[in-house]
C-alpha cells in the first residue's frame, strides 16, 4: 500500500467521528500524492504524515457564565494547537452552536497550510466554543468571553499561540477577551489579533479577508486575460468576510447581486448596498429581512439559494459545506467562470471536483481567504515593533501577499504537471515549507 493510502486509512480509523476533519485531511493528502511519491522512503521513515495529521496538543475546557436572569450557563471551550514548525500557533476562535472538536480540528489543520502560504512565520491552530452569541446581551457576551479567556490564557501568548476572530467572534468579543487576558496575566502583549485600533489592532485587518479574496480573484482573472469589471458576482454569507468581499468587488467594477445569512438570502439585481448591509449586520446585528425591508430592489427568500442566480464569479463566504454538488451543477449550467472560497471548506469534495472537471477556475479557501490571517501576522509585527502602519501600507502588503500566493500555487501545480489545479497547488506549496521545517527540526 502506498504511504499516502496507509496514513489516510489510519487517519480515518483514528478520527471516525470527525467528518469535517476527515474531509480536510483527505483533500490535502490526495493532493500531496505526487510530492510524497517522490520522497516516499524518507517521509515514511520520518512518519511525516502521521505527525502532520496529529495535533501537537488539544485543550477542552468548561466555560461557566451567568446569564441576565442570574442562571448559570455552561459551554465547552476548545483550542487545538496543530503545528508550530514555522511559527507560533495562529488561528481564529469560532463561537457557534455547531462547534465540536472535529470542526476545530478541521479548521486548525487547514490553518497549517494556509498560514504557510502567506509566506509569514505562523503555525496552525484554532479554537472555539459551542456558545451562541446570537440574541445575547453585551453583558452576557462579556461574561462568556471573560470565562473563556480565564481558562484559555494558560495556553496562549504572543510567542506561543495567538488567537483571532472567526464566525461569531468579531471586534467586540476580541476586546472582552483581550481585557481579561491582560487582567489575569498582568501583561500587555499582542496575544490576540483583530484588536480595536486604540489598543494594538491593525488598520485593514477588518477588511483583510474579504479584500484579499477579491485581490486573488482579480489576479486569477488577469492571468486568464480577464478582470472583475462588469462581472456579475454572487456571494454567500453576510458577515465579516462577505461584507468586505462585496465592497472590494464593487470597487473593482463588479456587480454583486446576492448575500445570505443562516435563515435566508437576498437577491438584489441593482447590486448590494454595502452601507445598508453593514448597518443591518454590523450595527443592528439583525436579520437580512431588514435589508429587504429597507431596499426596494431587493428580494428576500427563506432558506438557501444564492447559487441558483446566474453569475460569472461565485464567492462562498459563509461556512463549511455550503456549496454542494447540485449547486456546482447549477453554477456550471449558468456559465460560471470562477469560484473562489472566502469561507473555510465551503465546497464539498464532489462539488469541487465537478467544478474543476468542467473547466471552472477554482481556488480553495486556504489560499483565497489567507489575507485575513496574513494581516493578523502583520498586526503581530506591528505589536512587536510597537508601531502602527497606515491603512495604505497594510493594504499594499496584503495585495502583494495575495498576488504572491496566486503565483506560488500556480507554479506548484505546474511543477507537478497539474496546471490549473489550484487546490493541488495550494496544498503542495503550503506543505513544502512546513515539511522542510519539520524534517530540519528532528523528531518532535
Ligand atoms: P461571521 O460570523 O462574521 O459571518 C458568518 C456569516 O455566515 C453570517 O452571515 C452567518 O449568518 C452566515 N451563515 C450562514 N449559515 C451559517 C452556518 N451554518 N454557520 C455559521 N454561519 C452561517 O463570520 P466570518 O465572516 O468571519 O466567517 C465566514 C467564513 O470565513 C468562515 O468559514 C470562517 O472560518 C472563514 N474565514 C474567516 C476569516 C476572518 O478573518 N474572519 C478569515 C478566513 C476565513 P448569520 O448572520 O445568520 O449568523
Ligand atoms: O480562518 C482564518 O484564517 C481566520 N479565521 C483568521 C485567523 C487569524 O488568526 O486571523
Amino acid at each position: 500500500m502506498s504511504y499516502v493510502d496507509e496514513v489516510l486509512e489510519r487517519v480515518k480509523t483514528k478520527n471516525a467521528s470527525e467528518p469535517e476533519f476527515l474531509q480536510a485531511a483527505e483533500e490535502v493528502l490526495e493532493s500531496l500524492r505526487p510530492v510524497i511519491e517522490a520522497n516516499e522512503e524518507t517521509y515514511r521513515k520520518e512518519a511525516l504524515l502521521e505527525r502532520l495529521t496529529e495535533p501537537d496538543r488539544q485543550f477542552k475546557f468548561r466555560v461557566p457564565w451567568v446569564d441576565d436572569k442570574g442562571q448559570v450557563q455552561v459551554n465547552t471551550g476548545y483550542r487545538v494547537q496543530f503545528n508550530n514548525a514555522i511559527g507560533p500557533y495562529k488561528g481564529g476562535i469560532r463561537l457557534h452552536p455547531s462547534v465540536n472538536i472535529g470542526i476545530i480540528k478541521f479548521l486548525g489543520f487547514e490553518q497549517i497550510f494556509k498560514n504557510s502560504l502567506t509566506g509569514l512565520p505562523i503555525g496552525g491552530g484554532k479554537g472555539g466554543s459551542d456558545f451562541n452569541p446570537k440574541g445575547k446581551s453585551d453583558r452576557e457576551v462579556m461574561a462568556f468571553c471573560q470565562s473563556f479567556m480565564t481558562e484559555l490564557c494558560k495556553y496562549i501568548g504572543a510567542d506561543v499561540d495567538v488567537p483571532a476572530g472567526d464566525i461569531g467572534t468579531g471586534a467586540r468579543e476580541i476586546g472582552y477577551m483581550f481585557g481579561q487576558y491582560k487582567r489575569i496575566r498582568g501583561m500587555y502583549e499582542g496575544v490576540l489579533t483583530g484588536k480595536g485600533l486604540t489598543y494594538g489592532g491593525s488598520l485593514a485587518r477588518t477588511e483583510a479577508t474579504g479584500y484579499g479574496l477579491v485581490y486573488i480573484t482579480e489576479e486569477l482573472l488577469k492571468d486568464h486575460g480577464m478582470d472583475m469589471k462588469d462581472k456579475t458576482v454572487v456571494v454567500s454569507g453576510a458577515g465579516n468576510v462577505a461584507i468586505y468581499a462585496i465592497q472590494k468587488a464593487q470597487q473593482l467594477g463588479a456587480k454583486v447581486v446576492t448575500c445570505s445569512d443562516s435563515t435566508g438570502w437576498i437577491y438584489d439585481p441593482e447590486g448590494i448596498d454595502v452601507a445598508l448591509l453593514k448597518d443591518v449586520k454590523e450595527v443592528k446585528r439583525a436579520r437580512l429581512t431588514e435589508y429587504a425591508a429597507a431596499r426596494k430592489s431587493a428580494e428576500y427568500h427563506e432558506g438557501r439559494g444564492v447559487w441558483s442566480i446566474k453569475c460569472d464569479i461565485a464567492l462562498p463566504c459563509a461556512t463549511q459545506n455550503e456549496l454542494l454538488i447540485d449547486d456546482a451543477k447549477q453554477l456550471v449550467a449558468n456559465g460560471v467562470t470562477a469560484v473562489c472560497e472566502g469561507a473555510n471548506m465551503p465546497t464539498t469534495l464532489d462539488a469541487t471536483k465537478y467544478l474543476q472537471d468542467n473547466g471552472v477556475l477554482f481556488i480553495c479557501g486556504k489560499a483565497s481567504n489567507a489575507g485575513g490571517v496574513a494581516t493578523s501576522a502583520l498586526e503581530m509585527s506591528q505589536n512587536s515593533q510597537r508601531l502602527s502602519w497606515t491603512f495604505e501600507e497594510v493594504d499594499a502588503k496584503l495585495q502583494q501577499i495575495m498576488v504572491n500566493i496566486y503565483h506560488n500555487i500556480d507554479d506548484a501545480a505546474k511543477r507537478y504537471g497539474m496546471e490549473g489545479n489550484y487546490v493541488a497547488g495550494a496544498n503542495i506549496a503550503g506543505f513544502e515549507k512546513v515539511a522542510n521545517a519539520m524534517l530540519a527540526q528532528g523528531v518532535c
